[in-house]
């Protein structure tokens, strides 16, 4: 089982590399983002709650995205690897995925962080609001928060997996293909081995 974490600030592509990912390498694809709003849509009591904290760009509690991990982790015993897409975003959280995946027989096997500038961030989230409907993309103010939570929070999270040599800084500027390939570098050099 090889097990990855795409990571990096809101808008830096995490959403759009995992699908061209999960399509070569056959991955299940778990996004806490996504979980989140299929909560939402089904107008769960964990998606209105989740909904208020995400519309101010919070991050949601721990325990409330660790159980939906937990559940799709149980839920997908004949995976042959996940792609974590949005997950971990805390350090509590990645201490969690740990203990998860160990119970498991298994681990993370890179930590792919992509590097993308704060202005093309704050343009892409601002320009895919103008479609996607989703009500944290379309105020600037929003957008920001969410990129003020990911320096608070989130950054250290590569730290924590630095520790266990594992983070891999991949630009995440330029065309997607362009991204896809750096990361598929990447993951190839690591899988062989
Ligand atoms: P997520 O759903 O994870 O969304 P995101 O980080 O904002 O976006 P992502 O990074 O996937 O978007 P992408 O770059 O693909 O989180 C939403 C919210 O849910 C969080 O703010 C939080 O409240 C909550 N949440 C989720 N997980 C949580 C957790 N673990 N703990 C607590 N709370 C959690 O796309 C951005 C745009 O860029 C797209 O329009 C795309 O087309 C465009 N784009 C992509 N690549 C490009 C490129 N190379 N060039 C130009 N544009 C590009």
């Amino acid at each position: 089982m090889f097990n990855i974490i795409l990571f990096g600030p809101p808008g830096s592509g995490k959403g759009t590399q995992s699908e061209k990912l999960i399509a070569t390498y056959g991955l299940k694809h778990l996004s806490t983002g996504d979980l989140l709003r299929s909560e939402i849509s089904q107008q769960t009591p964990l998606g209105l709650e989740a909904k208020s904290i995400m519309d101010r760009g919070q991050l949601v509690p721990d325990e409330v995205v660790v159980g939906m991990i937990s559940s799709a982790l149980e839920s997908n015993p004949q995976a042959k690897g996940f792609l974590f897409d949005g997950f971990p975003r805390t350090v509590a959280q990645s201490e969690s995925l740990d203990k998860l995946l160990s119970l498991k027989n298994t681990e993370i096997g890179v930590v792919l962080a992509l590097e993308v500038g704060e202005e093309e961030l704050v343009s892409r989230l601002l320009n895919r609001g103008l479609t996607s409907g989703r009500s944290d993309d379309t105020k600037e103010s929003v957008i920001r928060a969410r990129i003020t939570e990911y320096k608070n929070k989130t950054t250290v999270v590569a730290d924590y997996y630095s520790r266990f040599n594992k983070v891999v800084h991949v630009p995440g500027e330029g065309t997607v293909e362009e991204i896809f390939s750096g990361l598929c570098s990447e993951i190839d050099k690591r899988m062989s081995l």
